[in-house]
């Protein structure tokens, strides 16, 4: 579908002010460095260009020119190759291969709690903080494999995990002192330029940035 004529932008992300899996793509715009307008979207409230460019209504939705995309791993994967430096995804099919799967579980498993959390009932919002806990630290082995999430390098899958581990605290999840290398994981990530950038200003407010 054509991008609306009101959107003025080449390259414009329609993102809510707090929510897990925009910042997922902000973070992978940051980290590339690309300039782009930020659509301010109240989900509940959807703008009626999201209506006309998505059938579901959600965000993220990224309109490039002509090209309308929205699913956070959609976009990413279109953003790494689009903007190729620095690459976001190591070269090899089986370590790629692997790091889409992490992320699809990710999405299954991790951020159903996270949303939750946030916009479920009380007791739905205390399920969540327990099962986002275990699947935390069923992740453990993960954290430690490498310095970031399943590869050397930072990749799209960090982008995916670090938005998480930036909310813990506001959510209410507390990890035991054996899970100090996913707090050790994040305080990388978060020392990062491109990670301050990809913030909104609500989600700045969600914890202290490491000194
Ligand atoms: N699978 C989607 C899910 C994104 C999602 O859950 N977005 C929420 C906000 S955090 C949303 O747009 N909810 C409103 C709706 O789906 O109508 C993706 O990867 O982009």
């Amino acid at each position: 579908m054509a991008a609306s004529p009101r959107i003025r932008n080449a390259l414009t992300l329609f993102s809510s002010p707090d929510c897990v899996v925009c910042h997922r793509v902000r973070l992978v715009l940051a980290a590339k460095g690309v300039s782009y307008e930020l659509v301010s979207v109240d989900p509940n409230n959807p703008p009626e260009d999201l209506l006309d460019l998505n059938p579901y209504h959600s965000v993220p939705t990224l309109v490039d020119r002509d090209l309308v995309l929205y699913a956070a791993s959609v976009v990413s994967e279109y953003l790494d190759e689009r903007y190729p430096h620095p690459p976001l995804m190591p070269v090899d099919p089986l370590s790629r291969a692997r790091l889409r799967l992490a992320m699809l579980r990710l999405e299954l498993e991790w951020v159903p709690h996270v949303q939750a959390i946030q916009n479920g009932n009380k007791v739905q919002a205390e399920a969540g903080r327990k099962r986002l806990k275990e699947v935390l630290l069923g992740a453990l082995p993960l954290f430690k494999a490498s310095k970031f999430f399943l590869n050397a390098e930072m990749s799209l899958a960090d982008c995916a995990v670090a938005p998480i581990i930036w909310r813990l605290p506001a959510l209410g999840v507390i990890l035991p002192k054996e899970a100090k290398l996913i707090e050790d994981y994040g305080q990388r990530i978060f020392r990062n330029p491109g990670f301050v950038r990809s913030m909104t200003a609500e989600e700045k407010q969600l914890r202290e940035l490491p000194a």
